[in-house]
């Protein structure tokens, strides 16, 4: 489907969400390839690496969520287009680090072998961490807009990915497993760990269509909550679902003995936590007063995920 057809059918009212994240996945895949240097350029071992995991088939929801977000406010996909690159560059980062034998040892991600698996430890460390320098690359080539300059664009990647969010959330992580967490601290995590990231890709996209500050606002509200459900439901697949569906290990948060929303309140609250989340996630569109229908499909979507 066109970039032109596929606008007529988020304004339509029969908004077809299939087509909407094929469009994103295949703009977003162009970009990252014109983004990332070529597996030939010196040294290939790292270039390979790095596109080995970025285009191992993820889901693209950060991006997805980045465009989304820009329509909703009246802005271009192309002018968000960097800016979801960029988030989908700190997320493959961060999946190749959690997946290393240091972090949660794992050996399957996205439906393929994990990068340290293909490409030895020491090169996945480095891939990971290109990844992230590339993200911010990719944000200072995007463009700037009177609300929000290169300093607040590099800044909200930043502090999403920092210590204090995406970081943060991962040492928690790590310190709890094995230990007695409490629904609070496991809300702490998830925030961090999750909600962080989701979040900075929906303000991203609301910046790079220069939105005012309450629309800012109603996006960091959708982001927050739609990131924290996002994290609880990924917490229910990994215990209802298999290997198989998933792309990656099912069954690894019980093994590792780490705490998840179903094993502190069980699965049907679990569910009905999600649920909450993503109803205050559509409450926090309402000013966009019809225009948001892709982020509240994505938001419905990511409720109803089997994988
Ligand atoms: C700095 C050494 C070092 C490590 C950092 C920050 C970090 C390690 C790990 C982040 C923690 C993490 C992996 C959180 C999980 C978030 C999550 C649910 C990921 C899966 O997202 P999907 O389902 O994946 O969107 P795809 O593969 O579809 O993109």
């Amino acid at each position: 489907m066109s970039a032109v057809s596929r606008k007529k059918s988020i304004s339509s009212a029969s908004f077809n969400l299939q087509s909407y994240v094929g469009d994103c996945t295949d703009a977003v895949n162009r970009a990252l390839d014109k983004f990332l240097p070529k597996e030939t350029v010196a040294p290939p071992t790292i270039h390979k690496a790095m596109r080995y995991s970025i285009f191992a088939g993820g889901k693209r929801m950060r991006p997805a969520l980045c465009l989304a977000a820009a329509e909703a406010c009246g802005g271009k996909q192309v002018d968000a287009m960097p800016l979801a690159c960029a988030v989908e560059c700190i997320h493959t980062y961060s999946l190749i680090h959690d997946d290393l034998p240091a972090m949660d040892n794992d050996d399957f991600r996205r439906g393929k072998p994990t990068n340290h698996k293909v490409f030895g430890e020491g090169i996945a460390v480095l891939a990971g961490d290109a990844l992230l320098t590339q993200a911010f690359e990719i944000a200072a080539l995007s463009k700037s807009w009177p609300r929000y300059s290169h300093r607040e664009l590099v800044l909200e990647i930043a502090k999403a990915s920092g210590s204090l969010q995406l970081i943060a959330g991962q040492v928690a992580d790590l310190e709890g497993e094995g230990k007695k967490v409490s629904e609070a601290q496991l809300k702490y995590i998830h925030e961090r760990k999750t909600s962080a990231l989701l979040c900075c890709s929906v303000r991203l996209g609301g910046m790079s269509a220069n939105c005012t500050p309450p629309q800012l606002k109603a996006l960091t509200d959708f982001g927050y909550n739609v990131g924290l459900a996002f994290q609880v439901i990924d917490d229910i697949l990994d215990v209802t679902q298999t290997t198989e569906q998933l792309g990656k290990t099912a069954g690894k948060d019980t093994k590792a003995q780490k705490a998840t929303y179903p094993s502190i309140v069980g699965l049907e609250k679990s569910r009905a936590i999600a649920e909450q989340l993503t109803k205050r996630a559509f409450d926090a569109l309402k000013p966009f007063k019809g225009k948001a229908q892709a982020l509240e499909g994505l938001a419905e979507y990511l409720l109803k995920r089997d994988k």
